[in-house]
């Protein structure tokens, strides 16, 4: 007998007789009490179920918000074993979904492809249109041409990012926006943004006479939050920016605005980026929030991609937080990384709304002008649990997760 078994194990011949049944599945509960993963294991194991690998998952791959989620792959002797197993979890109310291999329209599973995605923005990036302020400056032009060329080589799946010499001019500008800025945000900027600002200043270089680098930005939020900011050499399409949020990837811009326009742009550049954005990636629900967003856009039609994306722009770029104290301050990076917008949005009490993203998702925004509107969270944590509902209701006939050990997108279809 035990002869018999290890020939059967070692013989390339006999091995396929022996294979095991290996799968993927999702599984989703609306209740979200803490037996429940008891109750699923309990399943595997009286049916001899071996498990490779079990991982729970932010509430953004469930059909409803509340609940629990996980990803379960693991091995079987055989396909009736595995039925009668997902049969019995349906049956205690288990949602079930298994890994996809149907054909679903082409979109980034590894970090590998989101280079794909970059090169698509060719040399866009560094073409400026004739309204820009730096349309006649021919040093500031060829200046964009080698910054977009180091993001157009820069391959995310490889390499950490290179750093980049900024010139004095550019970092004058820098420091001119920098010291107007923060103490702008002492008094406006949200509570989590400012905490996170001054560990910034301690590890990743934020001083008024100094750009910081994509790099040490990295290595202060990948430990916190997994996110990290890769530079691009051009604007994205809304599906392709909202694609690398999937994978906690930030898609940023390296260049500068021109100086002779410091305190307003519509364009992102780099104190947009940092000052703006990079911050809140260190906050885990406003990490996650980010990441549902793009997590939901993976595959989605034209139609959901534009109510993301208007999601996105009322929530990360020009959103407010009403705190403890009643007052609403401010986390959109669009605002906090310009002087004229902030001043626009809290000193001079623009309309605000409450943040439902069925709602805000159908507005109108001008992209070049100050916001006429803004919307407002009670915390992260609400404004993640509201995404959750409205990702839910972006239906492509598959839901997706993030592997954050293999940095891949899994697809999980019906069964
Ligand atoms: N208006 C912002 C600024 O001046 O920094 C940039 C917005 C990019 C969406
Ligand atoms: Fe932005």
């Amino acid at each position: 007998m035990f002869v018999r078994k290890i020939l059967f194990n070692s013989s390339p011949f006999l091995r396929s007789f022996s294979q095991k049944h290996i799968k993927s599945i999702l599984l989703t509960s609306s209740d979200d009490h803490p037996s429940k993963l008891k109750e699923i294991l309990e399943v595997f194991s009286t049916n001899n179920i071996n498990l490779t690998h079990i991982e729970s998952q932010p509430a953004s791959t469930l059909d409803s918000s509340k609940g629990n989620s996980f990803i379960i792959d693991f091995e079987a002797d055989n396909e009736s074993i595995i039925k009668s197993a997902l049969a019995k979890l349906q049956s205690q109310g288990i949602n079930v979904k298994e890994s996809s291999k149907k054909h679903v329209e082409w979109f980034p599973r590894t970090l590998k492809d989101l280079e794909a995605l970059e090169q698509k923005t060719l040399s866009a990036g560094a073409e400026l249109e004739s309204d820009h302020p730096g349309f006649k400056d021919e040093d500031y032009k060829k200046r964009r041409h080698e910054i977009a060329e180091i993001a157009y080589t820069f391959n995310p799946a490889e390499h950490e990012v290179p750093n980049i010499k900024y010139t004095d001019i550019e970092i004058e500008t820098w420091s001119k926006i920098y010291n107007v800025l923060t103490p702008l945000h002492e008094k406006y900027a949200c509570h989590d943004y400012l905490e996170s600002f001054q560990e910034m200043k301690t590890h990743c270089g934020f001083r008024s006479d100094n750009i910081p680098q994509l790099q040490d930005v990295n290595k202060y939020l990948k430990p916190k939050t997994g996110f990290q900011l890769i530079p691009i050499s051009g604007l994205l399409t809304p599906r392709d920016f909202l694609n690398y949020l999937a994978f906690r990837v930030f898609a940023s811009t390296q260049y500068i605005r021109h100086h002779s326009v410091p305190f307003y742009t519509p364009e992102p550049d780099v104190v947009h980026e940092l000052m703006g954005h990079a911050p809140l990636f260190a906050n885990p629900d406003f990490a996650d929030f980010s990441q549902q967003i793009g997590l939901a856009s993976l595959g989605a039609s034209e139609p959901d991609i534009k109510r993301l994306a208007t999601c996105y722009w009322f929530s990360v770029e020009f959103g407010l937080i009403r705190e403890s104290d009643g007052k609403k301050k401010v986390y959109g990076a669009g605002v906090l990384s310009s002087v004229d917008e902030i001043l626009n949005a809290v000193y001079n009490n623009t309309e605000a709304r409450f943040f439902d993203p069925f709602k805000a998702c159908e507005v109108p925004y001008p992209i070049t002008s100050l916001q006429p509107v803004y919307w407002w969270s009670n915390n992260f944590e609400e404004a993640k649990e509201m995404m959750n509902k409205f990702a839910a209701s972006v239906t492509r006939g598959f839901v997706t997760s993030y592997d954050k050990v293999n940095h891949e997108i899994k697809v999980y279809q019906d069964i």
